[in-house]
Formats: C-alpha cells, sequence, structure tokens
C-alpha cells in the first residue's frame, strides 16, 4: 500500500515535471513602489559542474548569520545543489535526506533588502557529494560543516526531479520555481524586494513528501534602514523548527512514513534538523545581553509556539519585517512557513530553554538550549 501510494505520488510528480519545460510568458523588469519585478527568464541546461556544491559569500550553516559587510546594494552569486545525504536527526535515527546544499535544514542565506540574486542550482541527486571534507571552498556553510558535522554526513544517491521556491522572490512561480531532473542545472535572478525571513522549500509534488524528507531552509532578508535595536544586539543567531515523519526501514535506516505525514503526526520535530544539537551546542551570550533570534516555523505541516523559558521577548517582528513590531511578548503562534525576529535580554547567568510550547512538539525535540555566562562589564 504504502509504495504503491509513493509510486503515485512520484509520478504525479514527473508528469508536473514534464509541463514545466513549456515556454513561460515573459514580463520585462520594472519597478513599482521602490521594488523590482520580472525577471529574465530562467534558463536550465546542462553543465560539467562537480565543485562545492554551495557557492556564496553569504551562506553560513545553522545557527550562524553571515555579517553584511558592505553599504548599499550588492548583486549575489549563490549556489546551493541538491544531493542527497545519509544524515542523523536524532541519537541511533538516520535516513538518507533530500538535501538543499546537504544539510536539514539547507543552509541560510543573508542578504539586504534591495539586493539581487543570480541563482544557481544543480540536481545533483544522481551524484555522490561530500560535504564534510575538511578545506572545501566555496562558502562560510561549506567550512562550518567541515568543521562541524552535526547530522554526520555520508553521501548518497537517490535520483529525483526537484525545485527551489524561495518564499522571499516574488517571480512566476511556472518559471523560476520549475522542476529540473537529475543532472539538469537552473539559473535565474530573483531582487529581495521586502525584509524579512523567509523560509525556502523544494516545490515538486508531493512538496509535503519533498520538504519532510529535508528540502527546506532559510533567506533572512536583513531590512535597508535596520531595525531600532540594532546597535544593541549583542548575539544574533538562526533557528529554524521542522518536522521529520520517519519510520523504522529494513535495514538500520529509517524511511519516510506517508501515513504520519498524511496524519500530522511527526515522529520528530526539532529546532535546526537534530533533536539534540541545540543542547549538545548551546546558543551562548552572557546576563545583560541582547540576544537576536531570527526564528522560522519550516513545518511541513505543524505550528510553533515559540517561548525562551525565563525570558520573555522585548520586540518581536512578525515575519522579520521591521513595521510589524510586538512587544512584551511570551509566546510566538507561527503557522507552517511563518517566521519572526525576536530580541530578548538574557536577565542572569544560567541555562534557558527554548520549547515549541506545543508540549507535544517538545518531547518529540524541539527545544534548545541558551547558555548564558556572567555579566560582562
Ligand atoms: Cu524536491
Amino acid at each position: 500500500m504504502k509504495s504503491a501510494i509513493l509510486k503515485i505520488t512520484l509520478m504525479v510528480g514527473m508528469v508536473l515535471f514534464g509541463m514545466s519545460s513549456m515556454l513561460m510568458a515573459q514580463t520585462e523588469e520594472y519597478t513599482l513602489d521602490g521594488m523590482t519585478f520580472g525577471m529574465p527568464e530562467a534558463e536550465v541546461y546542462t553543465e560539467d559542474y562537480t565543485g562545492s556544491p554551495v557557492v556564496g559569500e553569504y551562506v553560513t550553516q545553522l545557527p550562524n548569520l553571515a555579517p553584511l559587510d558592505y553599504e548599499g546594494n550588492k548583486h549575489h552569486e549563490v549556489r546551493i545543489d541538491i544531493i542527497v545525504q545519509e544524515i542523523e536527526v536524532a541519537e541511533g535515527v538516520r535516513y538518507q535526506a533530500w538535501t538543499f546544499g546537504g544539510t536539514v535544514p539547507g543552509p541560510v542565506l543573508h542578504v539586504k533588502e534591495g539586493d539581487r540574486i543570480t541563482f544557481v542550482m544543480k540536481n545533483r541527486s544522481d551524484e555522490e557529494v561530500t560535504i564534510t571534507e575538511p578545506n572545501k571552498g566555496g562558502s562560510p556553510f561549506m567550512n562550518q560543516v567541515a568543521e562541524n558535522p552535526y547530522q554526520k554526513n555520508s553521501s548518497a544517491i537517490m535520483p529525483m526531479p526537484h525545485s527551489m521556491d524561495f518564499h522571499a522572490g516574488t517571480v512566476a512561480k511556472d518559471d523560476k520555481w520549475r522542476t529540473i531532473g537529475p543532472g539538469e542545472t537552473i539559473k535565474f535572478d530573483w531582487v529581495a524586494n521586502y525584509a524579512g525571513s523567509y523560509i525556502y522549500h523544494c516545490g515538486t509534488p508531493s512538496v509535503l513528501m519533498h520538504t519532510a524528507m529535508g528540502q527546506h531552509g532559510m533567506v533572512v532578508v536583513s531590512p535597508k534602514d535596520g531595525y531600532p535595536t540594532d546597535y544593541e544586539v549583542d548575539r544574533e543567531y538562526v533557528v529554524v523548527q521542522s518536522e521529520y515523519y520517519l519510520t523504522k526501514g529494513a535495514g538500520d535506516l529509517y524511511t519516510y512514513d506517508y501515513e504520519a505525514a498524511s496524519n500530522n503526526n511527526p515522529s520528530h520535530v526539532v529546532f535546526n534538523g537534530h533533536q539534540t544539537v541545540l543542547h549538545d551546542q548551546p546558543l551562548k551570550a552572557n546576563a545583560g545581553e541582547r540576544v537576536r533570534l531570527h526564528f522560522s516555523n519550516n513545518g511541513p505541516s505543524g505550528t510553533s509556539s515559540f517561548h525562551v523559558i525565563g525570558a520573555i521577548f522585548d520586540r518581536v517582528w512578525l515575519e522579520g519585517h521591521p513595521f510589524n513590531e510586538m512587544r512584551g511578548m511570551q509566546t510566538v503562534l507561527l503557522g507552517a512557513s511563518n517566521s519572526a525576529t525576536i530580541d530578548f535580554i538574557v536577565p542572569e547567568e544560567g541555562k534557558y530553554i527554548l520549547v515549541d510550547h506545543e508540549f507535544v512538539d517538545a518531547e518529540k525535540g524541539a527545544t534548545g538550549t541558551l547558555k548564558a555566562g556572567p555579566r560582562k562589564k
């Protein structure tokens, strides 16, 4: 039964994949309210590329965010290839993940409101790609994963059509977000018109399955005029909540559980892709410091009631937009693909637990630690 459903799901994916190769109508570039719309048509081609699967100066591994060290706007060239990796998501739980760049969630891209991104993505699901070897260049992400491969990656192969849907972009989905087959590369431009933090995910049917298999990540678009408390922020981290729907497979590996995903019953709900990573490697701060979290609930299906035990959120910008400011919040409720930029002051030395206050999710793993040292005067 399960494999029949899986086959149908994959067939629907292939049919839609075939449809996506039809020619698109194109709108010339124009500006409206200071924003840029009308991107050139996406290019799909094959290339002889075996280099770093993640390229870009401002692309990092969770929970890191690359500092934006430039004035004005920038044109970014970013590559995030699709690769299959066997990863650990909890102690003793490994599965073959479909990934952007090799980890679940994928790398964090940081840009500024108004920046243009030329994005390249090769579907390398049919290729063994190792991401944990030292001295791999291309992006801060590659170095950070090589230094700290907390999902204990090993390369794998599972050829499959995939696509990329950046919620931070405003484009025609049937062009830019189109599905490409194994061995194909897609290249397109988008402009980060709106400040905020946005998820990205694979949009190939079953979207539920592709996202749950690991294809999601986050783009942080910093506002061009900043947030009002920028000058007071001492620490800045990115935390992503997501669900896994896994069941024990034939061997040692776990596999996707179609029934559990359909019934909204995740096996694991986690921060930054691993059940214990934010306890094993707590976020760090000191008493009296202002900590900023860019928090995103990537789903694919659940909600998050995000809370930090012992702290009150001084400011919350819903979806990360500086005009959406709330104050004095205990908990932020985020639906699937909602995010918030959250400031809080660390009151005193000690341990602060990050938690999804929907305790069924917390008990499935959606917790983490911020470890605070003494106040530095
Ligand atoms: Cu996919």
